[in-house]
């Protein structure tokens, strides 16, 4: 997914700006505690157990909307982390140059109150909410690092689109297989109500196995919920396939075409997880 710009030329090449957090305003930090306390009620059972705990040793609730300057050194502490303020969607090299040198682009805005379910682009409940606890757990943190520096490779090999699959059916909306059940790891589900309950329970979305060269090869929407989602079966086995040579997959992908969602009967690489998950504890 290559987007575009929110903001005109940024104030730095590298597109930061100051979160000035002392200027967010009650109504802001009201949106942001309505939103955390929904999902805090939600998540526990369903978000993975990195998630529940970087979101408790970040301590997001406390004060609204989180002060980078209060949860940095913490995160920097625990993987080397840090959380810098963007306007909004950045450029793809500047965004996967930041994921490379460990700092997580977060948009600056809030959603409005009379919004809480509708999101045209990642704000900062998205993007600290939904991305910043899983940064807190080592092997993710290398997974992302590994992420940027590869999609810098992708983008001169012109597999940029690949790579943007493989964040889209992981970081934002992939699965994870445990003892318990499947449990979200995806920043765009775990910070979706509506989302976090439908990629775990409706029948209706296919549960595929992770395959790296599946997901390169399946487009996705970016207008509703997911219609296919990818069961990881562990963080250190994406991680693991991430720190793998891609020239291999690159070589079938050039002459591979696209898997459509609604074409899932693709053959040995439909393997299909649980149609129904494991009722989720309660
Ligand atoms: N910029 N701020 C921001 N946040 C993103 O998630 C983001 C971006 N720019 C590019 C981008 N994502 C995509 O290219 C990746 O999702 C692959
Ligand atoms: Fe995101």
């Amino acid at each position: 997914m290559s987007v575009s710009p929110a903001a005109t030329c940024p104030a730095r090449p590298d597109w930061t700006i100051d979160q000035a957090w002392e200027r967010y305003s009650p109504e802001e930090h009201r949106v942001w505690t309505t939103l955390f306390e929904r999902q805090r009620d939600l998540l526990p059972g369903r978000a993975c157990d990195a998630f529940l705990k970087g979101l408790d040793v970040l301590d997001l609730h406390r004060g609204g909307i989180p002060d980078f300057a209060r949860i940095n050194p913490e995160l920097r502490r625990l993987t080397g982390w840090e959380v810098v303020a963007v306007p909004g969607l950045v450029p793809d090299e500047v965004f996967f140059d930041h994921l490379a040198h460990r700092r997580f682009p977060a948009g600056h805005f809030i959603r409005a109150a009379d919004q809480l379910d509708y999101l045209s682009e990642p704000d900062i409940f998205h993007d600290v909410f939904g991305h910043v606890p899983m940064l807190t757990d080592p092997i993710f943190g290398d997974y992302m690092q590994a992420y940027g520096e590869g999609a810098l490779r992708a983008r001169s090999l012109n597999h940029l689109h690949h790579l943007a699959r493989l964040y889209w059916y992981s970081v934002e909306f992939g699965l994870l297989a445990t003892p318990e059940g499947l449990r979200i790891y995806g920043a765009g589900i775990v910070s979706s109500r509506g989302e976090t309950i439908f990629a775990l329970e409706d029948p209706a979305p296919h549960r595929l196995e992770f395959d790296l060269e599946r997901i390169m090869r399946t487009p996705y929407r970016t207008d509703d919920f997911q219609q296919v989602y990818f069961v990881a079966p562990s963080l250190e086995g994406i991680l693991a396939e991430t720190l793998a040579d891609f020239g291999p997959l690159y070589a079938r992908l050039a002459g591979a075409r696209d898997i459509a969602i609604a074409d899932l009967s693709h053959g040995p690489t439909d393997r299909s997880v649980a149609k129904r998950p494991a009722p989720v504890a309660k």
